[in-house]
């Protein structure tokens, strides 16, 4: 007879859930028993895709639902699990990525009932609150007390997960209640709890939009993550083309606009803020760091997104004179119907004009400073971020946790680059390209690392699961030896202070390190250390050549110094 466990697979799949990654104890007996049962009986259930950490496993399902837009499974070991879960489950909350997450719950009965206790971690992993450890990080959370309950259970959670801002939702599964006989009665083929349709921007906060943006002289739009939705990507294209307004992208998470744009004026919003008269953020948690610019008081500041006030984020004092509730593609189409008409061409073409040379004069800076780093030694992230540029495909997935430098690339399609989450929980883009390798098998897909954020990967279980999954992707780690950030956050902070004057800082330094190209090689994939500026094209082709025609994963350890 079928488990409730055996339901809840066959709910999964039946509601289109692929994928289930999965780190397991003794809480998956059923899930397993489920499982074998499936293959037996030929019942569709989602793909298992087992992780030997829950980091890596949430960053995978993070990795494929930022690449497909479905919502993925992940389920990991009761307390302890979930408590593994957090960061990355912080790190897809603060992006806004629908997932599932679910975790065991110990047996609660002692003996007695089937799935009762039977080891002695039942006690002792038993939680007063176990969902309390998320909580904070996910939409919705909830346990499943009983049999009859599954079909809805499921439903709410997948269509919260899926409402926009999307989110990660929890579901704590006791093995007593996965170990009972499913409900009889049949489950609804189609769910009929579905994901709300998204706000739609206010008609006359959009009217006021459209009268302030017709009247300002330098307006400027600001956006983090305008392409996490590629409706969004096109409509900038569009939109700031036609109006004629600078795109400045401060901390990209997901690309909002190609890089040869002509509107595109880099990755660093600090001058451009002073000098706007009209600002437009899109989906940006943190559109400019206030330490380091201002807005002029007249200047006002229009916040558009699904949540333009970030009310998860505690403090954020940001101004918002207007705030847009919506997804990027309505509020630009609405602003570009109510706009209509009201912009003089001649002014736009002195502004097209006036742009296109600051967006010269950027480039040739960025060529300069490209050129300079193409001989240092050890090697400069800007050549880094070159040469990969060159080597991949118009196509590929560049996965970036963080070394890789935008203004040094050339992505000019939605979906191509993904930056790590605003939570910066390290350890998430090793995953992540994984992640994405199996939502789009047949892209180039690489993952580009600092060494400090590999080893947060469990480098050992991401390449056992590159192998394991058949995910041939190529890892590019920029290697300092170093937490680098933490070494400059010190220096910044204490510009004239001892460490200033200190060789070594405690803290900082990670060498002597692990040959890390040796790490992929012991997992069966191709690896080099590169150490020569000139070596790192032909490089970047070998490793590439053994991704694609021996699909298999590859790692380059690029012996970087410090930007
Ligand atoms: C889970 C977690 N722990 C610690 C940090 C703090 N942190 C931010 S950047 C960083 C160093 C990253 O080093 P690396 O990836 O080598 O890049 P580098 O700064 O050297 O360029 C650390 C430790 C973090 N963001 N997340
Ligand atoms: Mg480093």
């Amino acid at each position: 007879m079928q488990s409730v466990a055996g339901a809840y697979l066959a709910l999964l799949a039946a509601r289109g859930v692929n994928f289930l990654f999965g780190n397991g104890g003794t809480d998956f007996a059923p899930i397993i028993e489920a499982y074998a049962e499936a293959a037996q009986k030929g019942v569709t259930v989602p793909r298992p895709i087992l992780a030997t950490h829950e980091n890596l496993a949430v960053s995978m399902a993070h990795g494929y639902a930022m690449v497909s837009r479905a919502i993925p499974a992940v389920m990991v070991h009761v307390s302890v699990g979930t408590a593994n879960m957090v960061c990355p489950a912080m790190n897809a909350a603060r992006e806004n990525v629908g997932m599932l997450l679910s975790a065991g719950r110990s047996p609660v009965t002692e003996s007695g009932m089937f799935g009762a206790r039977d080891g002695y971690i039942h006690w002792s992993q038993e939680m007063y609150d176990q969902a309390g450890l998320i909580r904070e990080f996910v939409k919705w959370d909830y346990e499943l007390r009983n049999a009859e309950q599954l079909e809805t259970v499921v439903d709410r959670a997948l269509a919260i997960a899926a409402s926009e801002p999307r989110g990660p939702v929890y579901l704590s599964l006791p093995r007593e209640v996965l170990g009972l006989p499913a409900a009889a009665g049949s489950v609804s083929s189609v769910s009929r709890l579905h994901a709300a349709a998204p706000a739609a921007p206010d008609a006359s906060a959009i009217e006021t939009a459209a009268e302030w943006l017709a009247t300002a002289e330098r307006p400027l739009i600001i956006a983090a993550n305008g392409g996490r939705d590629p409706a969004g990507f096109a409509a900038l294209d569009a939109f700031a083309e036609r109006f004629a307004i600078p795109v400045a992208q401060h901390k990209p998470r997901y690309l909002s606009l190609r890089s040869s744009h002509p509107m595109n004026v880099g990755y660093d919003p600090t001058r451009l803020v002073a000098d706007a008269d009209l600002i437009i953020v899109i989906e940006s948690d943190a559109p400019w760091f206030p330490a380091q610019a201002q807005p002029v008081p007249s200047c006002k500041v229009i916040q558009c997104g699904f949540d333009p006030l970030f009310t998860r984020i505690p403090i954020r004092g940001f101004p918002s004179d207007l705030g847009l509730t919506g997804s990027t593609a309505a509020i630009l189409a609405r602003l570009t119907d109510a706009l209509a008409g009201r912009l003089d061409e001649s002014r736009l073409k002195a502004r097209r004009d006036d742009i296109a040379a600051k967006r010269a004069s950027m480039l040739a800076q960025w060529d300069a400073t490209g050129a300079a780093a193409a001989a240092r030694v050890p090697l400069s992230p800007a050549w880094v971020s070159r040469c990969i540029s060159d080597a991949k495909d118009a196509d590929a997935i560049v996965v970036n946790e963080y070394t890789l430098m935008v203004e040094h690339c050339s992505f000019e399609k939605p979906d191509c680059y993904f930056g790590s989450s605003a939570a910066s929980g390290l350890g998430w883009g090793a995953g992540a390209a994984l992640g994405a390798k199996l939502a789009a098998p047949n892209r180039q897909a690489m993952a580009v690392l600092g060494d400090g954020a590999y080893l947060f990967s469990n480098p050992v279980s991401v390449h056992h699961a590159a192998a394991m999954h058949g995910l041939p992707v190529l890892f590019v780690v920029m290697n300092n030896s170093m937490w680098g950030a933490v070494r400059s956050s010190t220096l910044a902070m204490y510009p004239d202070g001892f460490a200033s004057r200190s060789n070594e800082l405690p803290f900082t330094s990670l060498g002597p390190l692990p040959a890390l190209e040796q790490i992929c090689i012991a997992a069966g994939g191709y690896g080099e250390r590169v150490e020569e500026p000139a070596a790192l094209p032909a490089a970047l082709q070998r490793a590439l050549h053994a991704v694609k025609n021996e699909r298999r994963q590859a790692l380059l350890n690029v012996i970087c110094g410090i930007e």
